[in-house]
């Protein structure tokens, strides 16, 4: 079958929004590092939007870290991918145009250097995960162990990090006479504008100290909470949607309606008018915390425990008996220790989502959720579960749900059926956990483990006992008798 491309755009049928542009006369002033199925769902859409309202400067030059494979299946497709849409029984495809060329970082390092260093260039937007920021949790500071970040503080010749790319980039910039880009992280962690600076200014310090200061005077890193579910395509979606568009898309991508892209006002270059989806505001934070919290902390108790009992989808598990209530009891819990920014209400906010987690056609799965937890567990648990227990509140939904990452963390499910764990800290953690006999040791040296868990929790006899009663519960009689017991509990 012919590939999606420029050539065949014409011929799709006609409920296809495409481009209403002229991508040939389109300017780069974006480039994207780490261009997967999130990036193309959600950043590049609203700078889509921006050229479809009429501003050619948007398009982006996109970047992978490590694979070639997001490039080998665009490239062929001049750039082009569709979204879906989907919701219920309705579904929308609207073909992507804004990504005009994929870089693979290690194949064409200047390349990337280069087009981050272009007079077009304003923004550089990053998704690298929560393990792309090279900073050690616990101090802030660069974690020098970090091969490939060791190999950026010797030298930038062929960078191998964001930060490395970014601190070369902006070194050619200065060097030319050019303002900085602004920078802006779109990972879901707390305060990731500010991280993705201090791993810029501690990385370009290391090289050159008057960097290190233009860096800080001039350039900006807002802020940002970033939203939309994307789940990974799958070999049957893509087949699907190649028979509807009679051409084959290897790089599309399926997610729901919903989008929000809360950033903070802080660029030191131009902009798109940004339209629907997208709120500038001079306070983050509360809206991270809020997302991250009651989105992202049901996400992953719903991955461990839905995962233990077998479960491949969000929407299956929601479907168990008690899992809905769990679900309540955690934004019960989670609510108390936000402070949610005016404009967000959060009963409407709890009952949207949980449509967003009930919507059956997007098959989210619980897998792809389960994936980094040490990454991911102290913004969206350990920090609800911190803020309560400093108040003497209980925290029974979210140590369940802390307790089905400890409980995943064997490998293997409810009924005996392997999985691996994937998590940059999977060695670390089995390591610390093979010594350990009983549910209560396991805890023990989970809690003691720095990298994972803030110090402030390591004392608290009350989560000792909570997390040790619910891990037993799993061990013993699995997540839909612990699911059962939180309720009657
Ligand atoms: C999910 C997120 O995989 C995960 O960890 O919780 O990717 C989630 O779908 C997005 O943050 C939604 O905006």
């Amino acid at each position: 079958m012919k590939r999606l491309s420029s050539a065949a755009l014409a011929d799709l049928p006609g409920d296809v929004i495409r481009p209403a542009y002229d991508r040939v006369a389109v300017r780069c002033g974006v480039v994207h590092i780490g261009i997967g199925a999130f990036h193309r769902a959600h950043q590049a859409v609203f700078f889509d939007d921006a050229l479809n309202g009429g501003d050619l400067r948007w398009g982006i030059v996109a970047a992978s870290l490590r694979s070639p494979a997001v490039r080998d299946q665009m490239e062929p497709q001049d750039g082009l991918y569709t979204m879906l849409v989907r919701d219920g029984a309705a579904e929308q495809a609207r073909v992507i145009g804004a990504v005009q060329r994929v870089i693979v970082a290690p194949e064409e390092p200047q390349a990337l250097i280069e087009a981050m260093a272009s007079p077009d260039t304003h923004i550089v937007t990053l998704t690298i995960t929560e393990k792309g920021y090279k900073l050690d949790p616990a101090t802030g500071a660069l974690m020098e162990e970090d091969v490939q970040l060791a190999a950026d503080i010797l030298s930038l010749e062929r960078p191998q990090t964001a930060p490395g790319f970014i601190v070369a980039a902006l070194a050619r910039r200065r060097e030319a006479g050019l303002p900085p880009f602004t920078a802006i992280s779109c990972d879901n962690l707390p305060h990731n504008g500010a991280r993705l600076r201090d791993a810029v200014i501690a990385l370009a310090g290391r090289h050159d100290p008057g960097l290190a200061d233009w860096i800080a005077a001039e350039g900006a890193f807002p802020q940002t909470m970033v939203d939309r579910i994307v789940p990974a395509t799958t070999a049957a979606d893509v087949a699907a949607l190649s028979a509807r568009l009679g051409v084959e898309d290897r790089a599309m991508v399926k997610t729901e309606p919903f989008r929000q892209w809360v950033i903070e006002d802080r660029f030191c270059g131009p902009r798109p008018d940004f339209g629907e989806g997208v709120q500038l505001t001079r306070d983050v934070a509360p809206w991270e915390e809020a997302k991250l919290r009651l989105l992202n902390g049901a996400h992953s108790g719903i991955a461990y425990l839905g995962g233990l009992a077998g479960i491949d989808h969000v929407h299956e598990v929601l479907a168990l008996p008690d899992a809905r209530h769990f679900v309540e009891a955690l934004w019960d819990e989670s609510e108390t220790t936000l402070s949610p920014p005016p404009g967000l209400n959060v009963a409407t906010y709890r009952r949207a989502l949980m449509a967003r987690f009930d919507n059956p056609t997007l098959a989210h799965r619980t897998r792809q959720i389960a994936m980094d937890g040490s990454q991911k567990l102290p913004q969206r648990l350990l920090a609800p579960v911190a803020a309560r227990i400093a108040r003497g509140q209980e925290a029974d939904a979210l140590s369940l749900a802390v307790a089905a990452w400890i409980r995943w963390q064997a490998g293997v499910d409810d009924a005996g059926a392997a999985h691996a764990v994937d998590d940059p800290l999977a060695g670390e953690i089995a390591v610390l956990l093979s010594d350990a006999k009983t549910a209560a040791q396991r805890v023990d040296m989970i809690l003691g483990f720095g990298l994972v868990v803030p110090a402030d929790l390591r004392a608290s006899k009350h989560l000792q006992l909570s997390l040790v009663r619910w891990l037993t519960a799993l061990e013993e009689r699995g997540a839909l008798a612990a699911l059962r017991e939180l309720r009657h509990s």
